[in-house]
Parts: C-alpha cells; structure tokens; sequence
C-alpha cells in the first residue's frame, strides 16, 4: 500500500510532535522552543508552550537536583558514546545488541528524578540510560557489556538483561511489553505491603501494541496500583514509524479508555518530564493508581547497532528509514546543552562549574572502561554455569 493512502503522507517525526502537527509549522516550533530556553525570543507562543508544560524552567526546583540531572544526563550520554566508540574500533571484541538510547536522556533522568531509591523500574531493550539515572553501577555494565566477570551478570548476559534489584531495578528487557506487567507486579506487592513505593515501567511506541501493555494497565488501573507507564515515543519501532502502526498522533490518549489520567510531555525537556513525573507519583503514593506518561524524543543513532554512525561522529546518519533532516532537527532539541544554558542563565553553575562535571564525568566513564578491559574474560566452556540451581528445587510453588 503505497505510503499516503496509510498515513495520509505524514511520514515524518518532528519535534513538537501534536503540536507542530496541530498548526505550527516545523519552523515556528523550533524557534519557540529555542526561545523557551531562556535566551532572549520570548514570544506570546513561547510563554503559552512553556505554561502548558512544554519547555520548563527551573524555578522551584533544588540546585542539588538541578546539578544531579545534569550530571547523570551526560554520565549516560558519555558511557554510551564511549561505549560506541569501542564498538566501531573493533579493538576490544565487543558484539551482541547494543541499543543506544542517546537523545532520549530527558526522560530516563526526568522520571527519575522524581522517584525514591526504593522505587521500582521495569526497564525495556532501550534501557541503559534508565540504569544509569536509577542508580546503576556504570563499572558493572560497561563489565556486561564487555563479556567479562566484572559485569552485572558476571558477563554472560550482554546489554539487555541487566537487573540490580538493589536499587529497584527490576531489569531490562528485550521482549516488547513485559515490563508493563513487572510494573503492575512490583505496584501490586507494594501495595500489599503498604508501602508507599512507586513502580515505573518503561516503553517505547511500539510497546502499546501489544497484550502486555493493556493488561498491565488495565489491572493497575482497577486496583488503583502505584505504577507509572513512561512511553517513550523516538517515532520508531525498528525502521517503521509509529504512524504507520498507530492512529493516534498523542499515544497518551490511550489512557483515555481505562480512565487513566494521562500527559503528553515534551521528552527533551528534563524539567519537564520531571514535572509530569511529580504530579503522577504524588497521584500513586495518594493511592490514586496509575498514570500514563507520553514523552516525545528521539534516538540520534540507529535502532541496535552501528548502522550509519562513525567514529568520532555523533548521531548515524544515511539509514534508509529516516531522513538526516530529521535527525539534525531533533539533535537541535538536544536537552543536554538546554540544560546547561539554563544552568549558566539563572546562576545555579559557573561556565567553568560546568567545565569541570563535564571533565569529572568522562574521566569516570573512561575509567569504568578501563576496568572493564582490564577485568578477567568469562570463559567460554563456562556457559552452563549459573543455568541450573546447585540444590535442589521444591517442585510446589507453594514450597515453606
Ligand atoms: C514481543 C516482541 N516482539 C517483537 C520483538 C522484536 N523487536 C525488538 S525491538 C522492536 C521495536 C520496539 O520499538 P519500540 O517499542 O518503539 O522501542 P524503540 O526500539 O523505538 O525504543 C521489536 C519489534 C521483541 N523483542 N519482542
């Protein structure tokens, strides 16, 4: 079916998603939303963006936090740039999936920000930012994703299936939709428990397709369960946009129908999504149940893998699915270097304030390599180990 009779030509994901595609111009948008970061624009438009919660500023919100964003931003930016780099050099034989989450930083660190250390996250295939801004050890997933016994799971398991439920990780997943049910599961048990824990599942557009999705939804919305739903829309599943598989531009609507309360959020504002994510853990420690988060973003780099990016150059470019305009239009959303302007505008860092994180941060995302490549490989006749339980098992699952 040739493109337009599907989607009625609207093949393309921009920034300012319903909005732009509600009468603003691509054009308009971006400048609005240059405007929104401080610098000297200020128009009616951006005022209104930024009171519906579009762009944030950061009024209100600790200086600690401010620089803690930051900071965790570019930790996981930096780890995975880093990361990519060993890739392409070939020189440290690392292979396997490598989903790259880099442009999609905001909302991984705006969720969590929000949250307690111990609440819960039920991350995705995408999930390495959502580790690093939940508090995962950056020594042990670059040990992962090395293959060696320094990883999170003494390096047999690679990027997709680490877990650290000592800090309410409940791990990555590279099945599509699950972590909406570990959610569920994790809101369910604290509720049970009558704690007032949050559980926050993380998924992309193409995670809302499937069965997983509305029955976790669907059962924490019933039991008025203290769980989140983050989609992150980047407008992609693999290579198929997301209106090709989805009537609705605001995939937030989707909570419509199980009377959830749900937001649109803009996924390349850090405060932003923070505020969103405020307003909807308040609603679940109240015992208010779950809310359903869209935050729009992009990722600057292929699916999984390299396609496209070369060393020493940020983001991949020439993948036959998407346009390099597109990519570019994001990137100038980047709310890496937003955040730094508003950092530097209002006083809370000096210039060299920021110099200097930014230096403390790849020392110690260098360095966390360094440890890796030095740690022992695991050995290949090795790979049955940790398959089987060393005892034995009770075979009920009602065992005392
Ligand atoms: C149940 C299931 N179906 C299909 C796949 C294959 N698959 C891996 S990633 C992916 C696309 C996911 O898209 P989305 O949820 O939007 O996340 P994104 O990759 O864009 O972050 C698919 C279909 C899978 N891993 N699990």
């Amino acid at each position: 079916m040739p493109r337009d009779e599907i989607d009625g030509g609207r093949t393309e994901h921009l920034p300012g998603g319903a909005e732009a595609k509600g009468g603003l111009s691509r054009r308009s948008f971006l400048q609005i939303a240059a405007g929104a970061t401080g610098a000297a624009m200020a128009t009616k438009a951006t005022v209104a963006r930024a009171g519906n919660g579009w762009s944030m500023g950061l009024e209100g919100v600790p200086r600690e936090k401010l620089l803690w964003m930051y900071e965790t931003m570019l930790k996981s930016r930096w780890w995975e740039e880093e990361m990519k780099e060993a890739f392409l050099a070939g020189k440290d034989g690392l292979y396997g999936a490598f989903h790259i989450s880099i442009g999609e930083e905001a909302s991984a660190v705006g969720v969590m920000a929000a949250l307690r250390e111990d609440d819960y996250i039920a991350s995705n295939h995408r999930g390495h930012a959502h580790l690093v801004a939940k508090g995962g050890d950056i020594d042990k997933m670059s040990g992962e994703l090395f293959f060696r016994s320094n990883g999170y799971n003494l390096g047999f398991g690679g990027s997709m299936h680490i877990t650290d439920v000592s800090k309410g990780i409940l791990g990555m997943n590279g099945i599509i939709g699950p972590q909406y049910l570990f959610a569920a599961g994790a809101g369910y048990s604290a509720k049970v428990r009558g704690t007032d824990q949050v559980a926050v599942a993380f998924g992309g557009d193409g995670s809302v397709n499937n069965g997983w999705y509305y029955s976790g939804l669907r059962n924490a919305a019933l039991y008025k369960l203290p769980m989140i739903a983050v989609i992150e829309n980047n407008g992609y599943q693999i290579s198929m946009p997301q209106a090709r598989t989805n009537n609705l531009v605001n995939l937030s609507q989707l909570g419509a129908g199980m009377d959830i309360p749900h937001e649109t959020v803009n996924g390349m504002d850090v405060l932003a999504v923070y505020a969103v994510t405020q307003r909807a853990v308040a609603r679940a420690r109240r015992g208010d149940g779950p809310t359903l988060i869209e935050a729009k973003n992009y990722r600057y780099y292929d699916h999984s893998g390299l396609a496209g990016a070369k060393p020493g150059v940020f983001g991949a470019f020439g993948l036959p699915y998407r346009s390099d305009s597109e990519n570019r239009a994001w990137m100038a959303e980047d709310p890496i270097p937003k955040l730094r302007r508003q950092l530097v505008a209002n006083a809370i860092l000096t210039d060299e304030e920021a110099t200097q994180i930014e230096d403390a941060v790849r020392a110690r995302v260098l360095q966390s390599l360094d440890t890796a490549r030095n740690a022992a490989r695991v050995a290949h006749d090795a790979a049955l180990s940790h398959v089987f339980a060393d005892t034995k098992v009770p075979a009920s699952q009602f065992a005392v």
